[in-house]
């Protein structure tokens, strides 16, 4: 294993910014010191006007996830190489259900698959949409063997997805007691389902009804009914993609009572607001992810709530369907609404993109700090889902998961420059500043500028621990 010296970086945590050396050896940051003394053999990078990170933690991406009739178009191989070059070094996808099967064999199944392809050190969290008591036992049995220790329920999609309020408190109740975490997809399926239905019955096709049948009130409700469950089984709970004041003032509301709870927002909301919505054309199928963008009151209160820690993560829900038919053998992905907006899958790609354009719009326009944009994209997503301290900071022991980022440069943002299978971006030709220059796996450099140095299965699945929530 190669030994490097990052020589005269400015290195950032979520607490700290100095400038010194930092030696990678045996897969770990093994010394951090001034002006370090090494012998021939260490490969020495110069790292001088450029930021070292803690490489990014994405606690929300979906890799060859199937949802209804179709599957992500990033495998595993293409969307965890898209998410280093992107400046992540770990991600957390999930295991799914099914009707089928179990939570245990949902986990293996992903394994399977991640295993060969992940470039990437990877977890999973396991979708949980039934729970009777085999359920439950093997909620224990991957928390406690599998290092699996997040369980995602929805309070959307009936009949698919959703899982009733009860359901939702058992695993909150046992999870909670076990030291782990259930996230949350807040929104009020059965009333959201009769809107779309309406909207439907009145001619109302086109994609940007997705946004008009989704009400930020009804994702405002579920995150109070959410709250609520949590409450009586005194539990931590998460809150995936927030996108609406009317979710966060609960959220607000509840951690100013002392409520463990915790929220995640997208860069997608941050950057993009409701007006996109406005016309009839099927190209707003790009912008139909759920919950849908909001308005620039909602981004004004969802930058205030990250700022003052009621958003404690920005995670990319990276959920990439291609907009052409065919593409890459990918038959029908977003055009399956092409004639009711109700069959486009919900998602959008994100992967790549999340360090850059949240570096642009929140340090650059004074947001965020530096440390807090550290905090926010790799240390609490790390400390929320069992993985610190050996992913979330550059400190002695941690993984040696390293970025080298160039806060000078800018770049224009094209799909087709891109390593998302995706055929398309949400910011296609916007110029952003700042770039990823190298990217360090365990030690390894795995992105040199534009040049890929990293392997298909060399990312290694990651045993979770308990959760630290407070
Ligand atoms: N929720 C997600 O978290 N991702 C994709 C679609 C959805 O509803
Ligand atoms: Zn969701
Ligand atoms: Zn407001
Ligand atoms: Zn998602």
């Amino acid at each position: 294993m190669s030994t490097t010296l990052i020589r005269g970086g400015r290195v950032i945590t979520a607490t700290d910014d100095y400038l010194a050396d930092v030696l990678l050896k045996d897969g770990i940051v093994h010394a951090i010191a001034r002006d370090m003394a090494v012998g021939p053999e260490v490969k020495v990078v110069d790292a001088s006007g450029l930021y070292v990170l803690p490489g990014g933690v994405d606690t929300h991406v979906h890799l060859e996830n199937v949802i209804g009739p179709t599957i992500t178009c990033d495998t595993f191989a293409s969307g965890t190489k898209a998410a280093a070059f992107g400046g992540t070094t770990t991600v957390v996808d999930f295991a799914l259900q099914t009707a089928a099967d179990s939570p245990l064999e949902a986990i293996a199944r992903a394994q399977r698959s991640a295993e060969p392809q992940v470039c990437i050190d990877y977890s999973l969290h396991c979708i949980v949409t039934r729970v009777d008591a085999q359920v439950l036992a093997d909620v224990k049995h991957a928390m406690r063997h599998e290092g699996v220790t997040s369980f995602k329920m929805f309070m959307a999609y009936p009949g698919v997805m959703m899982a009733d309020d009860a359901a939702i408190f058992q695993m909150l109740r046992q999870v909670g007691a076990d030291g782990g975490m259930v996230a949350l997809h807040a929104e009020n399926g059965t009333v959201i389902d009769l809107l779309i239905k309406e909207a439907l019955a009145a001619g109302h096709t086109a994609p940007r009804y997705h946004a008009m049948t989704r009400p930020a009130l009804m994702e405002g409700e579920a995150t109070h009914r959410g709250i609520r469950l949590a409450e009586l089984a005194e539990a931590p709970i998460y809150f995936v993609h927030v996108s609406s004041n009317q979710a966060l003032k609960h959220i607000v509301a509840a951690r100013d009572e002392g409520i463990p709870v915790f929220a995640e927002t997208c860069p997608h909301y941050l950057l993009f607001d409701d007006s996109v919505y406005s016309s009839d054309d099927f190209e707003i199928a790009k912008y139909v992810m759920t919950p849908p963008l909001r308005t620039t009151d909602d981004q004004n209160h969802l930058w205030r709530a990250l700022r003052y820690d009621d958003l404690q993560v920005i995670a990319t829900d990276h959920c990439p369907f291609c907009m052409k038919e065919g593409h890459l053998g990918y038959q029908l992905q977003k055009m399956r609404g092409k004639d009711d907006f109700s069959l486009i899958p919900n998602g959008a790609p994100g992967i790549e993109t999340r360090l850059v354009s949240l570096y642009d719009i929140g340090v650059m326009q004074g947001r965020l700090s530096l440390n807090r944009f550290v905090q926010l994209t790799s240390t609490t997503p790390a400390k929320l889902f069992g993985l610190f301290p050996k992913k979330g900071t550059i400190a002695i022991g941690s993984d040696a998961d390293v970025v080298l980022f160039n806060p000078n440069a800018t770049q224009t943002i094209h799909a087709e420059h891109l390593h998302s299978q995706c055929d398309y971006t949400l910011l296609e030709g916007r110029t952003l500043q700042g770039r990823v220059e190298k990217v360090f796996l365990r030690g390894e450099l795995i992105v040199d500028g534009a040049e890929w140095k990293g392997r298909e299965g060399m990312g290694q699945f990651v045993r979770r621990g308990e959760v630290r929530a407070f």
